[in-house]
């Protein structure tokens, strides 16, 4: 038997051809299988010869299959070690850090411009009673502010038998520095406050500014330039400001200050409503009502306050027109603001 051509095959052959070789030949119906069961039939000394002489073949033809074999293994391990290669020079895709909540960004922004005038951070608590969040600011008991429908009224009644209530402004605070801390002083208030109003404008819970400076001599002028200063560091611009009568038990005269639209520089555009001008803050002189919860008398001491919702200024410093954005964390809107965290950056 000759097995030189399909010896000379193999070394060409895929591995379907391969296969159909070895069952052609060493198969259990194969070729070579069929001579060696033949061997049986022979004497014992053709036997012999003729079953080495097949061991041979079949030796030498399973050798080479089996060598192809490998190589054909080789190969489609090669292939698909190629094919799933990973490109490590090929760009990532992009990861977003965390960023300042824009709340939070315009809350040390407008801390810093009052640091920088030499207002220090003054503190209260959320849960108040209705002396510290009311009466003391000279807010009559009847005064419409009071209402329930305005105020989140808590049940139990303090010692002295005021009621317990979550704030309604942060006014809290300057109060217990009055009843505190002696004049000369200048503090500033920033944190939540709660009113029971929830629609397009309002949220339940939001966040407020109060200042107060408490001197001998402090006028409204000073209280004008402060101000100014104070919105023009806020916004980043030297920008016009200008004030307008209004009324707050608290304060007497009172006023609202507006300042220059910083997006249009007062030409007129969405953010002021077409009017150049920004409502941004109330102040005006502390009521004498109120100096006398400290203790003091307006004909040593005069102060001024001023109060600002930081959702609206920061509504305003970034141009947003939905109060509801803020409240929804939407990460593509809040990347959109705000400083990366410190560590961070
Ligand atoms: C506004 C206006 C204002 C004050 C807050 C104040 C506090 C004390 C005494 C006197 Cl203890 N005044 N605070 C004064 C004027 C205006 O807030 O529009 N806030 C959002």
């Amino acid at each position: 038997m000759d097995i030189q051509p399909v010896l000379q095959q193999i070394p060409a052959a895929g591995a379907e051809a391969l296969e159909a070789i070895r069952i052609q030949y060493l198969g259990q119906n194969g070729t070579l299988t069929a001579q060696m069961k033949e061997l049986g039939k022979l004497d014992a000394e053709t036997r012999k010869a003729r079953g080495a002489e097949l061991n041979v073949l079949k030796t030498e033809l399973a050798a080479a299959i089996s060598t192809r074999k490998e190589q054909l293994e080789t190969e489609a391990l090669n292939a698909k070690l190629a094919n799933e290669a990973i490109d490590v020079t090929l760009p990532a895709d992009p990861t977003y850090g965390g960023r300042i909540h824009p709340i939070t960004a315009a809350m040390e922004d407008i801390a810093a411009a009052l640091r920088s005038l030499g207002f220090t951070h003054a503190y209260g608590p959320e849960v108040e009673t209705d002396d510290y969040n009311f009466t003391k600011l000279n807010l009559p008991e009847h005064h419409p502010a009071r209402q329930d429908q305005d105020t989140f009224y808590l049940n139990p009644f303090n010692d002295e038998g005021s009621r317990y209530l979550l704030r309604t402004q942060t006014s809290n605070v300057q109060v217990r520095t009055l009843e505190g801390v002696k004049p000369p002083f200048r503090v500033m208030g920033i944190g939540r406050v709660y009113r029971r109003d929830y629609d397009l404008t309002h949220t339940p819970q939001f966040h407020q500014v109060e200042g107060m400076m408490v001197d001998s001599g402090t006028t409204f002028a000073h209280m004008r330039g402060v101000l100014s200063e104070f919105l023009r560091l806020y916004f980043g611009k030297p920008l016009k400001t200008r004030m307008r009568p209004h009324y707050f038990p608290f304060t007497e005269p009172s006023a609202e200050m507006d300042v220059e639209c910083h997006m249009c520089r007062g030409a007129g555009c969405r953010v002021c409503k077409q009017t150049g001008w920004l409502e941004v803050l109330g102040c005006g002189m502390v009521h004498r009502n109120v100096l006398a919860v400290g203790g003091l008398d307006v004909s040593e001491v005069q102060g001024f306050a001023f109060g600002a919702g930081v959702e609206r200024l920061a509504m305003l410093k970034y141009g947003i027109s939905d109060l509801r954005l803020f409240y929804e964390s939407h990460s593509a809107f809040l990347r959109q603001f705000g400083k990366p965290p410190v560590s961070a950056a």
